[in-house]
């Protein structure tokens, strides 16, 4: 089945309250220019916390067709967590989804397939999309264990309530992060495919969610990455903070 390709920005912990309207202004007027990119491609921008009203006012002014999610929300729906965001927030600020899970995530704040699952049912609950990350170590690739630990983060980190509509998996080697060094086509084409056989096992509708790639996607890998089966769309980091780049790799479907 041919889904359209989810094009999601991971902005990290970057910006300013201006360069973050000027980067979503120039991502939606690239967007609008080619109309063709609207039929192939969804758009997400995940900003910071602090940022996501000020894109969304940016989208909301352009009605552009971006649009906006978290890097992250509680496991909690809400109460006496000092410092921590809400599924039930970030709609309220106008997300429609969230990122969960991402390897910095499960490295820096030791989260584990449960919080990440618990996360994952409140932002459900709230009516967020979830991506929900999984991916193995360089260690644990060269130990022949990508597809195990794989496994164990699908089986452990989706939640009962997960459907094709409100989730999306990002594949993302953690030594493909931020590094530069892409997996080989064959590498993604083998886990790809490994995952939808394990979310057609585990949802009525697992043919139907999307499988995003992330690590090192820039203009240059994305085409040949982006046609391989059962990779639909990316999740962009480095590359997602300069407009003309996020464009290129949508352009490159
Ligand atoms: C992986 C990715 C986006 P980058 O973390 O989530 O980042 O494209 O910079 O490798």
């Amino acid at each position: 089945t041919t889904k359209k390709k989810l094009i999601a920005g991971n902005w990290k912990m970057h910006g300013t309250l201006v360069s973050v309207r000027q980067l979503a202004e120039a991502v939606i007027d690239g967007v609008e220019k080619d109309a063709s990119l609207l039929d192939r491609c969804d758009f997400l921008v995940c900003p910071t916390f602090i940022h996501i009203p000020a894109v969304r006012a940016v989208i909301d002014h352009n009605r552009g067709a971006l649009r906006v999610g978290g890097q992250d929300c509680s496991p909690h729906e809400t109460g006496a967590f000092t410092g921590d965001i809400a599924a039930p927030m970030l709609k309220d600020v106008g997300c429609s989804a969230v990122i969960l899970g991402h390897s910095e995530r499960r490295q820096h704040h030791a989260e584990g397939d449960q919080t990440v699952a618990a996360k994952a049912v409140q932002a459900h609950q709230a009516g967020l999309m979830t991506i929900i990350c999984v991916g193995e170590t360089e260690a644990q690739r060269v130990a022949g264990q990508e597809k195990t630990i794989v496994k164990q983060q699908l089986d452990g980190s989706i939640p009962a309530g997960a459907t094709a509509s409100n989730t999306v998996i990002a594949y993302e080697p953690v030594w493909a992060i931020g590094t530069g060094k892409t997996a080989t086509p064959a590498d993604v084409a083998a886990m790809h495919a490994f995952i939808r056989g394990i979310l057609v096992g585990k949802m009525a509708d697992g043919a139907g969610v999307r499988i995003l790639y992330g690590g090192s996607v820039k203009p240059e890998n994305a085409g040949e990455l982006l046609a391989i089966p059962d990779v639909d769309g990316a999740l962009i980091g480095g590359a997602s903070l300069k407009a003309d780049q996020y464009l290129a790799i949508a352009k490159a479907v």
